[in-house]
């Protein structure tokens, strides 16, 4: 370890994400920062969080896409934190002056009723341990100029989290295929995206399984009653405001909010 004031940095990051501000990447004056690193930065920004207040939904994985990780030059997703203030009520509005450029891709997350514990975790355990399946539209910020960041940066960053859409089916995982499971994206009644489970590391409950595992390294768990995000089934679309978003997915009904 270098040293590097994660402190300091968390508080640049949280304070973009409250003025609304892009910021010059942390990796522009930091170019050895390491990915371990990365993670006590956004354990800095997770905690200052929670002392201010707001309370974790769950964790979520981001970059699970075969296509993402190789733009990111990297074979291991990224996990960040969905915190109770990001929530948006599904059919409600997202405010364009809260946040900087985002971006919306589709989800689907876990409801777990038992804690997982890694290491060696596989999907097996997770299906096991889930109760149910939900659907979501996550809205990714990165609080980084352009939306161009080095892998270090982004979990800084708590890989991008802003705001997240759950929609109201709640499914038991035992009567769904989710690497089957397939979604559209439509942004004002216009196909933007497409997917299906399967862009999802094989199948959205691998994504779990290596979370838990990735945890694990940190002594940490995945926990009942957390919400997880798996991972984007979709590619991430830019939105602006007066659009109208809307999800369908096969089996899980829809997601949808508009932008103001
Ligand atoms: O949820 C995600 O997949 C975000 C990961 C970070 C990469 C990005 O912001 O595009
Ligand atoms: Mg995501």
């Amino acid at each position: 370890m270098t040293s590097l004031d994660y402190e300091k940095l968390a508080m640049e990051l949280l304070n973009a994400e409250h003025e609304k501000r892009e910021m010059v990447r942390l990796t522009i004056q930091y170019p050895n920062m390491t990915v371990e690193e990365a993670y006590a930065i956004q354990e800095q920004l997770v905690a200052m969080k929670q002392a201010d207040g707001y309370r974790i939904i769950g964790p979520k994985m981001g970059l699970t896409s075969a296509a993402k990780m190789a733009q990111m030059g990297v074979n291991e997703p990224i996990y960040g934190y969905v915190f109770d203030y990001m929530i948006v009520p599904n059919g409600g509005t997202v405010a364009m002056n809260e946040l900087i450029h985002p971006k919306v891709e589709a989800e689907i997350a876990f409801i777990l009723k038992e804690d997982v514990q890694g290491p060696d975790i596989d999907a097996t355990d997770i299906l096991a341990a889930t109760e149910y399946i939900i659907p979501a539209l996550e809205i990714i910020d990165s609080r980084y100029a352009n939306f161009e960041f080095a892998l270090p940066d982004v979990i800084a960053d708590n890989a991008s989290s802003s705001r997240v859409v759950f929609g109201n089916r709640l499914v038991p995982p035992v009567s769904l295929e989710l690497d089957l499971l397939g979604v559209s994206l439509s942004i004002n009644g216009e196909g933007k995206a497409f997917g299906a489970g399967a862009a999802v590391l094989g199948h959205p409950a691998n994504a779990i399984a290596m979370l838990a595992n990735m945890l694990s390294r940190k002594g940490k768990g995945l926990k009942a009653g957390e919400i997880i995000l798996a991972g984007a089934m979709t590619e991430a679309v830019r939105f602006v405001a007066g659009d109208v978003v809307f999800a369908q997915f096969d089996q899980l009904g829809t997601v949808s909010f508009r932008s103001t």
